[in-house]
């Protein structure tokens, strides 16, 4: 295999440092490594470079210990003749082959829909360009959707239904002039934390400004607010517009902007007005003084920017909460200018590259949807395929793919670069899902992972450092990560592997690329005059700097805001306000069933713990599963501090140590999800949560289900 060799086997002996983006979160830190023999000697961060600026967390600082622990790499492709088995080591022409051959016969005896792809925002760019090529172009199924799923599509339809398009407005920079930080359902300290720092350094220095946190449990990120809002799960869409309705009798309103560029305004305002504030107040279970405060600051004009994430995305309501949080926007003409908008944040490195690729079952590159005639026509032209070759109707998203496998509907199931097996809602279907299909493909670094128990094939991937590929992070900054690392064994790049198995399928002219940045340069074409346009990052370009997109042309500059013409990607140009009705979570708590419990994530660890749970340093911050319980329900369910409880709900349990705080609410708990079954039987939060999702963006509630507590 020479392209093979060519491609990764640059062993470097002489000291050298390489650049690339953060492996986790969606901040996308430029770190610098330096690397002698192989082997990562210093990890740091340039001053001089966006987006970071010389600042790293420590789950980024710690990446060479992570290289440190060569064990549990998955470094050959492997075949289990039987599930149950250990796997025995092929070559890749044997790997390939078997399932190029495979696919077809699955396809050929059950239909195009019986095959699935569940991929993930940690991919790079040119891989996730790749894999939607093969299954929506090829093989003819738009089976393929990704843990982007689980993470963002509640804020991708937001943004549509508001602005006509996905994608923030805002950048990073917004944060040196907003006044007023309002921080909803998201731990940014924990979870982002170099973008919170930047939030903190603004408060050191400018005295006037504000940082307000709406979160159920009293979070670091809280700690450090001037004002905390610890709301009932779910009643965002309430304490928004409790917050709206009184700026609004006020006269806040800022009505040149709402005039000239918004539409449906006075069905909001008739919509606002005919709420009972009292109702509202009483869904969200706090203190009135709270809206008191936030309406205070918000009567006088101040730059409004508002941070979201999960805590809005994952819910039923998850689409409500983000357009009644980009209404508040709008009536105050917060948007489009510097220092305000709604910043929806990604979770993982590349989510926002994978959503501008198309990568969930209802897109195509370029934010485009199956949906539409004339971008499936665009599509097919640039992918040389006859007209009719992408199916009009969107495939199975996440929870539905797994259920329909479960069902004996899809046959055949290629993972890459996510852990279904832990990180699904209700992993007794995703694990189900596993067990029944026919064909279990998983991609992934290490082994073993709990999703790899189910594979047939098992298919090694070249990671962070030991590839070149392209991110674009938060801020729709895109940056080219850099090779310094030998990949381990045959380990080989995602977009690679993918490529390698459609040309043995027979697709040799469309999947023939040598390189990833001639996959760039097809993907680059395809987004020409779209509204993620990134035409103008050429592979040259990219080698030298970053660049955030639209960027049409290579001497443009790239865009830091959009929106700032006040003209919105709706058809009239106008963004739109709506009139979205507060709904509770689906998932009611009852006699058996007494307590709410939210799952989320802690400093030390990234979700199922492949390279995390491998950093002594880390690990010793929090070295195993905890739930958060307020004293008065310790007291009622005589639970005691430090005491192993399980949390039992209507689909299963799993098990935790308990944390007597008052920094939760009462009547909920909290626990992380990071320990799957590979660290302890039973001690994975999603055996309890609930999989009932969002009805537009189809995200699952990972944010609320019902619960008991019982003794261990
Ligand atoms: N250390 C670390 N950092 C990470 C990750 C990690 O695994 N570890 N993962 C990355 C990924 S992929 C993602 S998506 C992000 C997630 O980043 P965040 O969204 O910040 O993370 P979570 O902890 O899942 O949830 C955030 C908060 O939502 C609150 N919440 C729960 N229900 C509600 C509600 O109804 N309303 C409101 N307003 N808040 C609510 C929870 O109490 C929690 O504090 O983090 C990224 N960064
Ligand atoms: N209860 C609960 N569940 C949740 C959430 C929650 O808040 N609560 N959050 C949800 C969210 S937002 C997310 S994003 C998901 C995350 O859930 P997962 O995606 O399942 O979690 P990870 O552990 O990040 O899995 C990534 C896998 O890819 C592998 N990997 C790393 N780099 C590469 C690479 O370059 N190539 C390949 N092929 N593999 C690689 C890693 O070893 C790991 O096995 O969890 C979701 N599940
Ligand atoms: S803030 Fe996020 S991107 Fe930056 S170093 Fe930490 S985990 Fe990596
Ligand atoms: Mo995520």
């Amino acid at each position: 295999m020479i392209e093979q060799e060519t491609l990764t086997k640059r062993i470097m002996k002489d000291e050298r440092t390489g650049k690339a983006v953060c492996p986790y979160c969606g901040v996308g830190c430029v770190i610098s490594a330096t690397v002698r023999d192989n082997m990562i000697t210093k990890i740091s961060a340039d001053a001089a470079l966006a987006p970071n600026y010389g600042m790293l967390c420590p789950k980024g600082a710690h990446l060479k210990q992570v290289f440190q622990r060569p064990d549990g790499r998955l470094a050959y492709p492997m075949l289990r003749e039987r599930r149950g088995e250990p796997p025995r080591r092929v070559t890749w022409d044997e790997a390939i082959a078997f399932i190029a051959n495979r696919l077809q016969d699955i396809q050929l005896a059950h239909g195009k829909d019986a095959l699935a792809f569940y991929g993930s925002g940690q991919l790079d760019t040119e891989a996730s360009y790749v894999f939607n090529k093969l299954f929506k172009g090829f093989l003819r199924t738009n089976n393929v959707d990704t843990n982007s799923r689980l993470c963002m599509s509640s804020a991708v339809a937001g943004y549509v239904q508001s602005f006509g398009s996905d994608g923030p407005p805002t950048c990073y920079e917004d944060i040196q002039h907003a006044d007023v930080f309002l921080i909803i359902g998201a731990n940014m300290a924990v979870n982002h934390p170099v973008l919170f720092q930047m939030i903190r350094k603004r408060r050191a220095m400018e005295a006037n400004t504000r940082i307000v946190t709406v979160d159920p449990r009293r979070t670091q990120t809280a700690a450090f607010s001037d004002i905390h809002v610890p709301l009932a799960p779910g009643s965002d869409v309430a304490f928004l517009q409790i917050i709206a309705k009184r700026l609004l009798a006020i006269g806040r309103i800022e009505r040149r902007f709402v005039r000239r560029h918004t539409e449906n305004f006075n069905a909001y305002q008739n919509h606002l007005e005919g709420l009972d504030e009292d109702a509202l107040l009483a869904a969200c279970g706090i203190h009135p003084a709270r809206i008191d405060e936030l309406v205070e600051y918000l009567s006088k004009p101040s730059r409004l920017l508002s941070f979201y994430c999960q805590g809005t995305n994952q819910s039923t309501s998850g689409v409500d909460k983000n357009v009644a949080l980009i209404n508040l926007h709008l009536q105050l003409g917060e948007v489009g200018i510097r220092g305000a908008g709604p910043f929806s944040l990604t979770g993982q490195p590349n989510a926002m590259g994978g959503r501008e690729v198309g990568y969930l079952a209802h897109q195509l590159p370029g934010y485009r949807v199956v949906t539409n005639d004339m971008h499936r026509a665009y599509v097919e032209g640039a992918w040389r395929l006859p007209p009719g070759s992408i199916d009009a109707k969107p495939g199975l998203t996440a929870v539905p793919m797994f259920e329909a496998a479960a069902k004996g509907d899809v046959r055949a199931l290629w993972i890459a670069c996510t852990n279904p097996a832990v990180s699904m809602p209700d992993t007794k279907v995703s694990q189900e899902g596993l067990r029944r299909a026919d064909l279990v493909i998983v991609q992934d670094c290490y082994y073993p992972t709990e999703t790899a128990e189910y594979a047939d094939v098992l298919l090694p991937a070249a990671q962070w450092g030991e590839k070149i590929g392209t991110m674009t992070n938060s801020e729709r900054l895109v940056v080219r990560s850099e090779q310094f690392l030998t990949p381990p064994g045959e380990a080989m790049p995602d977009w690679w592997i993918f490529a390698q198995v459609a040309k043995t399928i027979g697709f040799k002219q469309s999947f023939d690329f040598h390189s990833s940045e001639a996959v760039w340069d097809e993907y680059r074409m395809l987004t020409a005059g779209t509204p993620c346009d990134q035409l103008g990052m050429t592979n040259e370009r990219l080698a030298k700097t970053s660049l955030r997109w639209p960027c049409p042309h290579p001497r443009h500059p790239g865009t830091l805001r959009r929106y700032t013409r006040r003209r919105f990607l709706t058809p009239s140009g106008k963004a739109q306000f709506h009139t979205p009705v507060y709904r509770p979570p689906e998932e009611k708590p009852d006699a058996d069933f007494p307590l709410g419990l939210t799952t989320g994530r802690v400093a030390s660890q990234w979700h199922t713990r492949t390279r995390t749970g491998k950093v002594p340093q880390l690990v010793k911050k929090e070295p195993e599963p905890f739930v958060e319980i307020h004293p008065d329900d310790a007291d009622a369910y005589e639970v005691r501090d430090g005491e192993w409880v399980y949390l039992v709900s209507r689909r299963g349990r799993c098990y935790a140590r308990a944390r007597v705080t008052e920094t939760i609410r009462r009547g909920l708990l909290f626990t992380p999800f990071h320990w799957g079954d590979l660290f302890h039987a039973e001690t994975n939060a999603n055996n309890v949560t609930t999989s009932a999702a969002d009805p537009v963006s189809k995200q699952p509630e990972l944010k609320f289900c019902a619960v008991r507590i019982e003794a261990a």
